[in-house]
């Protein structure tokens, strides 16, 4: 197990968490981290203009031309790679959902003051690139290897702490058959604010895990205590709490439904009728089982269509339900459960940091 200290006197956020109106601080940190629109969800690929982004300081400027990966540490081989060279791998694309671990932290009372996610942290992209787990092997990681750390070029200060950018894999996991070195979204060099020209794309983990703008590549024989492993993210029951870290995605699904939203308050109108409500549901803990949907309180089951072609335990299932709308105001509520036995919270479980906020989304409508 992970245990990694958390450093006394460094905390991931900067205020304490509050029910006070949402910061300036907040605004500027949504104007950085903006999410998917929840009509997004019609596509099974987000178009890369919707995918959500993070960006913890600045977009760096990374030039290929000067650019170059570098992997090292406990290997046999430390090794320098321009971007051709990855060429020399059998290249594979593979359509991945990210969500980042903050998403739903604005749903939350007292809410943490960081990025204000609501339920837009959350997207599909088609990745092609090479497997993680082959470029490594070229290194040789030796024996008593226990992790391997990933950093990018953009470098700040969070926590009072100057660093880059850098997060951690254990060591099977790297080594899994499914982490990417990608290149490309959706069949495009990656644009500037989503990694390039290079970054890690880790299916079934909260997007933490997945550096962009990777130039350095380290294995390691204890565990690494960079700031966003071992003080930020991680599930916290106050600032002094060492807590536990945060890795794979809870399970979670979203709907969307056809109807006219008013301008400000997205409040929802639609005629009566038959109607379909479409959704996403995904898991970083083995596929999605079972979808459920909740008129005014009364469950029903969704039907979970067949993966688009893909694993289903890298990017998330599609699910639809009929509803016959009858006139009314109505809320809506949808839920899924994973090859785990995991089962979306109907209310949202609090930590410090607002981290893996999977509880069951509301949806108020009126028929008409
Ligand atoms: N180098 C670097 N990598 C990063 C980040 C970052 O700020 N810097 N943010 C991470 C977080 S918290 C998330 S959720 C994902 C988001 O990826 P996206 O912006 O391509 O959607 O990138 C991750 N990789
Ligand atoms: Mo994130």
């Amino acid at each position: 197990m992970d245990t990694i200290a958390q450093r006394p006197g460094k905390s991931a956020h900067a205020a304490e968490p509050t029910d006070g109106p949402i910061t300036l601080d907040e605004l500027k940190m949504a104007y950085r981290c903006p999410g998917t629109p929840l009509e997004a969800l019609r596509y099974d690929i987000t178009p890369t203009g919707l995918h959500y982004q993070v960006v913890h300081f600045e977009i760096p400027s990374t030039n290929e031309t000067d650019w170059s990966l570098r992997i090292g540490g406990h290997v046999k081989r430390p090794v320098s790679l321009r971007l051709a060279d990855l060429g020399a791998w059998e290249e594979r694309t593979q359509p991945v959902t990210l969500e980042c671990a903050g998403n739903g932290r604005a749903l939350l009372s007292p809410r943490p003051v960081s990025a204000a996610w609501l339920g837009g942290g959350v997207s599909t992209a088609s990745w092609s690139g090479v497997r993680l787990r082959e470029v490594l092997a070229s290194a040789g990681p030796r024996d008593g290897a226990v992790e391997v750390a990933f950093s990018g070029t953009d470098e700040g200060i969070q926590g009072g702490e100057r660093q880059v950018y850098a997060r951690s894999l254990p060591l099977d996991v790297a080594m899994g058959p499914d982490a990417l070195l990608a290149y490309r979204m959706n069949g495009e060099p990656l644009p500037p604010q989503h990694g390039y020209p290079l970054r890690l794309v880790v299916p079934g983990w909260y997007g933490m895990a997945s550096v962009k703008w990777l130039d350095r590549i380290e294995v390691l024989q204890r565990p690494f205590e960079g700031f966003q492993n071992s003080v930020a993210y991680r599930y916290q029951s106050d600032a002094d709490d060492p807590g536990w870290p945060v890795r794979e995605m809870r399970v979670k699904s979203l709907m969307w439904l056809p109807s006219t939203v008013e301008f400000l308050s997205e409040r929802r109108v639609l005629e009566a009728g038959p109607t379909t409500i479409i959704g996403r549901a995904w898991s970083g803990h083995g596929p999605v089982v079972k979808v459920e949907v909740a008129v005014d309180g009364v469950w029903r089951p969704a039907r979970l269509h067949a993966p688009d072609g893909h694993a289903a335990t890298t990017a998330w299932q599609s699910w639809s339900f009929e509803w016959q709308a009858d006139p009314g105001d109505h809320e809506l509520r949808c839920r899924a459960t994973d090859a785990s036995g995991d089962i979306q919270p109907i209310e949202p479980p609090w930590n410090y940091q607002g981290m893996g906020n999977n509880a069951v989304q509301r949806l108020q409508v009126e028929v008409r």
